[in-house]
């Protein structure tokens, strides 16, 4: 008869697997759960969705608890992420922004001048009863699996404010950043405090880990990160004060950055699918875990090709000093939903302990 221990499953969401991954502590199997989780690969979600705005439906408590439950319900995931946008900060400020379906977010008056950024309006934490609502019924509802909040970095935020909408190169960003460095500057810490305001709410009313989302901060050179972008970055984190929840910070194409992101307070960087784990820890240091980094785009290729890959970024997290599994970046629109049911299934698999 066998008398090693049964892994104890986890009963506080404290305690679960993803919270002590993000803080290098032994765990029962690799966490996993996949950025944009919940959406259009969901038929549910889009059930659901249909007739309702995108940034209505962020703002509806019960309508993000539903759609926030899908997917964990659906993949048997380890965290649940918290349904809402990176702009739902501005929109609920008073700001003209909009969700148009297939573009994303689109700003009515664009931020183009000093005057500009002196105008934009402040964040009030009073306004933003309606997601602490939404916190504390998917906090009721999930049991021991732990809820994960976010907010857009002030980076990444900055780039859809100036240019209007989405964009691929970013070149008016730069170039405000380049040319008036006083109010790029007073611009990002407006966008800091606004940030750290949505995850003080959502920790407050009970989520367990914060993932702050700078997805296009890989466009930087590691030199302008550093100077321009980093401490505005650090001062979100600085704003959770003594909130004692794990902070995950992640961007795309940032495998010249990733010492810098770690450094900018971190528990654990967001890989994307550019570096390999056991490089991305020689870049990152010891003393931060990894989350990643599958990329979304394999999740369409064969089965054959999508358990390969998975044991490939299983194999190189176990370099990490914590492995949370995830994909490099969000999951794609077209991809089968089985499919992400099977990858967390066979990563529990590989990783059960
Ligand atoms: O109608 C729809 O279904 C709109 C699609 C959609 C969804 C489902 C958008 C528009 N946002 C969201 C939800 C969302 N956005 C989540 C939900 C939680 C989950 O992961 O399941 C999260 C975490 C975000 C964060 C977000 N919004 C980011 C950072 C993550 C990333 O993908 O890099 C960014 C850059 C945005 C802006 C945004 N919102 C929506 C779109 C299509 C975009 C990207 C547009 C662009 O390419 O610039």
């Amino acid at each position: 008869m066998s008398l090693a221990p049964t892994p104890v499953p986890p009963t506080s969401p404290a305690d679960s697997d993803l919270v002590r991954a993000a803080r290098g502590l032994p765990v029962s199997r690799t966490p996993v759960w996949f950025m944009r989780q919940a959406g259009r690969s969901l038929p549910e979600y889009r059930s659901l969705r249909a007739g309702t705005a995108m940034l209505d439906a962020c703002q509806d408590p019960d309508m993000v608890t539903e759609i926030t439950l899908q997917p964990v319900r659906r993949h048997g995931v380890d965290a649940a992420i918290l349904f809402s946008d990176i702009v739902l900060p501005l929109v609920v400020a008073g700001m003209d922004v909009e969700i148009k379906p297939g573009i994303g977010p689109v700003i009515g008056k664009p931020v183009r001048t000093v005057a500009d950024v002196e105008a934009l309006p402040a964040l009030e934490p009073e306004a933003l009863g309606f997601l602490q609502t939404a916190v504390r019924q998917l906090v009721a509802e999930l049991g021991a699996t732990p809820l994960i909040g976010f907010a857009g970095a002030p980076f990444t935020l900055a780039t859809y404010l100036i240019e209007g909408g989405p964009s691929k190169e970013h070149a008016r960003t730069k170039a405000f950043m380049y040319a008036e460095p006083e109010a790029w500057s007073r611009l990002l810490d407006k966008l800091a405090v606004s940030a750290a305001i949505f995850l003080r709410a959502q920790v407050d009313a009970g989520a367990v880990a914060v993932q702050l989302f700078d997805s296009w901060a890989g466009v930087l050179s590691a030199a302008d990160y550093a100077e321009r972008v980093l401490p505005h970055s650090r001062a979100v984190f600085d704003g959770l004060g003594e909130r004692d929840v794990p902070r995950i910070h992640f961007g795309v194409g940032t495998g010249e950055l990733l010492p810098l992101i770690g450094d900018a307070g971190a528990d654990v960087v967001g890989v994307d699918w550019r570096i390999p784990l056991d490089e991305a820890t020689r870049r990152v240091g010891p003393h931060r875990s990894l989350q990643g980094n599958l990329d979304p785009a394999v999740l369409l290729a064969d089965r054959a090709t999508v358990d390969r890959e998975v044991r490939r970024v299983v194999e190189q997290g176990r370099a990490a000093r914590g492995h949370i599994f995830n994909l490099g970046h969000g999951v794609l629109p077209d991809t089968d939903p089985d499919v992400l049911t099977h990858v967390a299934e066979l990563v529990h698999e590989l990783t059960t302990r």
